[in-house]
């Protein structure tokens, strides 16, 4: 700059043209504010990743999905200043296979974690299906997000519940804290009276603080709000006087809910603090539905462990200053596994070769785009999950949360194939009258109470015919013997 005023004054002082003169004040002015402009123009940088990852956490169970019971002022902070996301579905309606699904980017046949434990909850006599057997771990060449995101460059950690086997440094971690490596053996609380969420919130801003030069991938996933239901006794008897809202009415679930918000307003202070939060995307997300027998997700049908909307539509938000606008709403269809291309499409990271991604990164959407180039997704839970005690209501029947089933979701249109009925009772020659199939429209009836199968074949043979085109090309196991033990009441 001063090299250039210099040679303004000198030419000033040697011409006497007044146009030319003009022209030399115009020219330096430009070169003065491309000057500037070079300043000001930053390297590319990375941004970092904060997947903050609630278990169990129902649909509506954050302030700002309509919670009055339930004081969220944190998450719904974090909400307003990012884009919520009203159609966001976890991967399956229960724990570990959502996890899987999450980490590894890939529906559930090509990693083979079907559900939690073994596959043949219930008992025997009420099963009529031998169902598909259960891997309860994630193969270690099976590539991870964390992996992937650390060939990238990124500094890694996963904090809380882990579910899929191995462990987290296996799978490219390099910091890693379960509730057990904490000294959390038997709930929510250490035998000194420590509260597992927040033991997980401090290593969780340890490793930011350890690594805010970025970039960092940060996965906290918190065992709140799981059963045991417990909670600190000062949090408590604040729900306990206050006023209940419908099926949201229990102070220590409540209590829980409200400790996890506590813990992602420290994080979020942390970022802040640190002077990172514009190039960090935090994501508020959940596993899967509510536990039924404490909470409800109303309008929603269902809760955890069911294939209805309750057990697998999810509250979701995501902010990123330095891209997605504050305050904005996005009601496209999105589901856990598009974490994994997203994530690498934000990074400019590129795939790994032959790494096989069933979603799709959901960047576009943060940008303001309306919709992204697919209409179909997928669940194949081919699973007896037993009864709870309560919060059976919108169950198919009273003894269990689900049958073995798949379900797809095309536009507003939801199909939901239950085996027992499709594999015994005719299949598709009986399907007017063998109740295998369900389907709603998800636009006009968003709490699935009018069964449309039978009404609407067209639809109906459309998705049937998707959903069979879907687990063919995934190679899909289908439960396959009818079960010898079973005892027919009827
Ligand atoms: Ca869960």
């Amino acid at each position: 700059m001063e090299n250039l005023k210099e040679c303004y004054w000198i030419i000033k002082r040697h011409i006497y043209c007044k146009k030319l003169n003009y022209f030399i004040i115009v020219l330096v002015m430009t070169l003065g504010i491309m000057s500037l402009g070079s300043c000001k123009k930053q390297v590319p940088q990375k941004p970092n990743f904060v997947f903050i990852f609630i278990d169990d956490l129902g649909y509506s169970d954050v302030g700002y999905m309509g919670a009055k019971y339930y004081q969220t002022p944190n998450i719904d902070k974090l909400a307003s200043e990012g884009m919520i996301f009203t159609q966001a579905y976890a991967n399956a309606a229960n724990c570990a296979p959502t996890r899987a699904s999450l980490l590894t980017g890939q529906y559930s046949p090509r990693h083979g974690v079907y559900t939690v434990g073994r596959s043949d909850r219930g008992q025997s006599k009420d099963r009529r299906i031998i169902p598909v057997e259960n891997s309860r771990t994630v193969a270690l060449d099976n590539i991870t997000i964390g992996e992937a995101l650390k060939a990238a460059g990124y500094k890694t950690a996963a904090i809380g519940k882990w579910n899929i086997g191995n462990s987290p440094d296996k799978q490219g971690f390099d910091v890693s804290f379960s509730s057990d490596s904490l000294g959390f053996r038997n709930g929510h609380f250490d035998e000194n009276g420590e509260y597992l969420a927040d033991r997980l919130t401090d290593e969780a801003i340890k490793f930011i603080n350890d690594n805010s030069d970025g970039p960092f991938f940060l996965y906290l996933s918190h065992y709140s709000v799981h059963t045991p239901i417990e909670a600190k006794e000062e949090l408590i008897k604040k729900y306990q006087t206050a006023e209940p809202d419908g099926c949201h009415n229990n102070p220590v679930y409540a209590a829980m809910i409200e400790n996890v918000d506590e813990s992602v307003g420290r994080v979020l202070n942390t970022l802040d603090d640190l002077g990172i939060a514009d190039n960090t995307v935090v994501v508020f997300f959940s596993d899967n539905g509510g536990y039924g027998p404490v909470t409800c997700m109303d309008p929603l049908r269902g809760a955890k462990g069911m294939y209805y909307e309750g057990g697998i539509r999810e509250p979701m938000a995501v902010k990123w200053p330095v891209r997605v606008k504050a305050g904005t709403v996005c009601e496209s269809p999105v589901i856990g596994l598009d974490f994994f291309p997203t994530f690498m499409d934000m990074a400019g990271a590129t795939i790994p070769e032959n790494k096989i991604l069933d979603g799709m990164s959901i960047l576009p959407l943060l940008l303001g785009e309306k919709s992204v180039d697919r209409d179909k997704l997928f669940w194949h839970f081919p699973a007896y999950l037993q009864k709870y005690k309560g919060g059976m209501e919108d169950a198919r029947d009273t003894l269990f949360r689900t049958r073995p089933v798949s379900v797809i979701r095309k536009g507003d249109w939801k199909l939901l194939l239950f085996y027992e009925e499709w594999m015994l009772d005719g299949g598709e020659k009986s399907i007017a009258t063998n109740n295998a199939v369900e389907l709603y429209n998800l636009a006009a009836d968003i709490g699935e109470t009018n069964n449309l199968a039978t009404s609407d074949t067209i639809r109906r043979n459309e998705l049937l015919s998707d959903l069979f085109k879907w687990l063919k090309d995934i190679n899909a196991p289908l439960p396959g013997e009818e079960n010898p033990d079973y005892i027919d009441k009827k």
